[in-house]
């Protein structure tokens, strides 16, 4: 893999297993952060060897976010640049089959995702975290006065944090009814595009979904400040919700299973 640094969370790696860093699992979905999500669905989609190894919710990549991985002994943050580098690295099929108008079609719906979908969900979060606090969130993983802490301290911190965020990025500055509308036609679009489609450009997977997965099942999966949103995507975007289901059931068999004993991993690896 080109670049990287130097700075390692697993210094015992071995050769070519994918140390993915993210946060501890969570009891409604396999990560609260949604790239998460994302980048541990592209790994499987590309059956490549991984371990997820736990941020133990304070280490984060030299960029300073999560997710990022390290590999043979150097470290990789954002996700969509470590999903250009494994494919070159590793000349990985995926995408190949994209045509030039394709490519561009991803591009633009990999925006919309992120720049925009993200945005509502962030929105939501800087409204009402304290889902996160509680057993459907990351509680489970403190006990005694850690604890209190989070339940306390920590969960208004992060909702700060997710407030700030929104606020200079400009989306804080909507009402909720401007957000919800705007996330309406954001999954309109999606759905629209998706059409009868078992996948955004065809029958096989592309990075594109797994893009759309991390921050749909989001959606589906975690309370959302507004409720709106979760029950407009249920009963007008129904195929949205499918392709949520038709991911899990196909890349994620094990979905329930981390949700309800956090384990990072499998017990094959
Ligand atoms: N562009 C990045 C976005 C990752 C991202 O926003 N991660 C959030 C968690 S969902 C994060 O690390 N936040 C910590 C912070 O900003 O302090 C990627 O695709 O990996």
């Amino acid at each position: 893999m080109k670049g990287g640094t130097n700075k390692l969370l697993v210094p015992d790696w071995k050769q070519d297993v994918i140390n993915l860093v993210i946060f501890p699992r969570s009891g409604c979905i396999v990560n609260i952060s949604p790239f998460a999500v994302k980048l541990e669905t592209w790994l499987r989609f590309n059956k490549l060897p991984y371990r997820a190894v736990s941020n133990e919710f304070t280490k984060l990549s030299t960029r300073g976010q999560l997710p990022f991985i390290e590999v043979n002994g150097r470290q990789f943050g954002d996700s969509n640049l470590i999903m250009e580098n494994l494919i070159a690295t590793y000349h990985l099929s995926i995408d190949r089959s994209l045509n030039s108008r394709e490519r561009a079609e991803a591009r633009l719906l990999t925006i919309l995702i992120e720049e925009s979908i993200f945005r509502v969900i962030a929105y939501q979060r800087s409204l009402d975290i304290s889902w996160m606090a509680t057993e459907k969130g990351v509680i489970r993983h403190f006990t005694g006065i850690k604890k209190f802490a989070f339940q306390k301290f920590i969960i208004k911190k992060l909702q700060k944090n997710y407030k700030n965020t929104v606020h200079i990025q400009g989306i804080g500055r909507k009402t909720v009814q401007e957000v919800e509308d705007m996330a309406k036609q954001d999954l309109s679009i999606l759905s629209f595009y998706l059409g009868d489609k078992p996948y955004f450009f065809g029958t096989k997977p592309t990075s594109v979904d797994a893009t759309a997965f991390g921050q749909l099942v989001t959606i589906t999966d975690t309370p959302l400040a507004n409720p709106g949103i979760k029950s407009f995507m249920e009963h007008s975007t129904p195929n949205l919700v499918e392709f949520v289901h038709r991911i899990k059931q196909t890349f994620w068999p094990d979905w329930e299973s981390l949700c309800s004993t956090l384990a990072l991993n499998g017990p094959e690896l």
